[in-house]
């Protein structure tokens, strides 16, 4: 019989290693020589951005607990129409606007609401855990109502990170694939042959990023159920693959970067062995498409990759806009 996940968990679990107070886990990995290294891949100049559209028309939404982004223009062009045509209506809105449209200065404000889970995103080391514990030990009360006390996104931030080499396995463009077939499970073995054929090898500190092509999937079906549940993506086994790597985080096109339907019965086990044991953020719902293309196109799959979260405090996660910088 297979053994057991939690077997797994023992050998993979980076409690202390870093420190009884750490909360940054695998990023440790990203010394500043891993991030001096990573700069001089830097060759052509060229920026490719990885986040998809934050807007209306995402993936999310299938599930009752997100929805996509909301964008609401709270001061727009249109005022100063409105301000002409009710001219003397009073209030303090418009003594305001009359003060600030003295001269000629005009401007526009907006409010995006959405799920910080529901875009282009990394999960924080407080978004999982199980047996009440998150990374390091801390008790899983320590995400409460004041937002999480402990691992949460803005110990990445505050640090800067995250900034590294990141390794691109294209598993779909390996197999001559626009996308995965629905449910296919990528395994350790399947990533070494990509890197071999892509002549790569992952280091300590890298993020890897691994390519299944199912963005398109959902360009072409726009089910965001479908995308969701029938995702391809990484075996709970490939987390002990990369806590061998020392990769410092791995991110990849789908929601979950594990296969959505494991081949286990318990859920999502890759969260968990990654996210709770070894303190590795993951970066989901990436768009991959044009660097796999550039990647291709070069034969260059590593690159300077900068993908900061943003600093929003005690929160579990954050939207990103990560870019590949050859
Ligand atoms: C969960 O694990 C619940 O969500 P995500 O795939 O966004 O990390």
């Amino acid at each position: 019989m297979a053994e057991h996940w939690r077997e797994v968990a023992k050998r993979v679990r980076n409690w202390g290693k870093w420190g009884p107070n750490d909360q940054l886990g695998t990023l440790n990995y990203i010394t500043p020589e891993v991030v001096t290294r990573a700069a001089k891949l830097v060759r052509k100049g060229r920026t490719i951005p990885l986040s998809i559209p934050i807007d209306a028309y995402g993936p999310q939404g299938a599930h009752g607990f997100r929805r996509n982004p909301i964008h609401i223009m709270s001061v727009d062009g249109g005022d100063e129409n409105a301000a002409r045509a009710l001219e003397g209506w009073g209030g303090s809105t418009e003594a305001q606007i009359r003060e600030f449209w003295k001269g000629p200065m005009r401007f526009n404000d907006d409010y995006i609401i959405m799920p910080l889970q529901g875009s282009t995103q990394w999960d924080a080391l407080s978004h999982v855990y199980y047996d009440g514990q998150l990374y390091n030990g801390y008790p899983a009360s320590a995400v409460n109502s004041f937002g999480a006390t402990k691992d949460s996104i803005d110990q990445v931030a505050g640090q800067g990170l995250i900034t590294t080499r990141g390794v691109l396995l294209d598993v779909a463009h390996h197999r001559r694939m626009k996308y995965l077939p629905g449910n296919t499970v990528i395994s350790p073995e399947d990533l070494e042959e990509v890197a071999k054929a892509e002549g790569v090898t992952v280091d300590p500190g890298d993020v890897v990023v691994v390519r299944t092509g199912w963005r398109v999937n959902f360009l072409e079906t726009r089910n965001g159920e479908e995308w969701a549940v029938n995702s391809p993506g990484l075996s709970w086994r490939c987390a002990e693959w990369l806590h061998n790597k020392q990769a410092a985080a791995v991110a990849s096109d789908n929601i979950a970067v594990e296969v959505f339907r494991s081949e286990l019965e318990d859920a999502l086990v890759f969260h968990l062995l990654t996210i709770r044991d070894m303190g590795m953020m993951l970066g989901e719902i990436w768009d991959l498409e044009v660097l796999s293309h550039d990647c291709a196109q070069d034969g260059a799959y590593t690159f300077l990759l900068a993908a900061q979260p943003l600093r929003f405090s005690g929160a579990v996660g954050s939207p990103v806009n990560p870019v590949a910088i050859k």
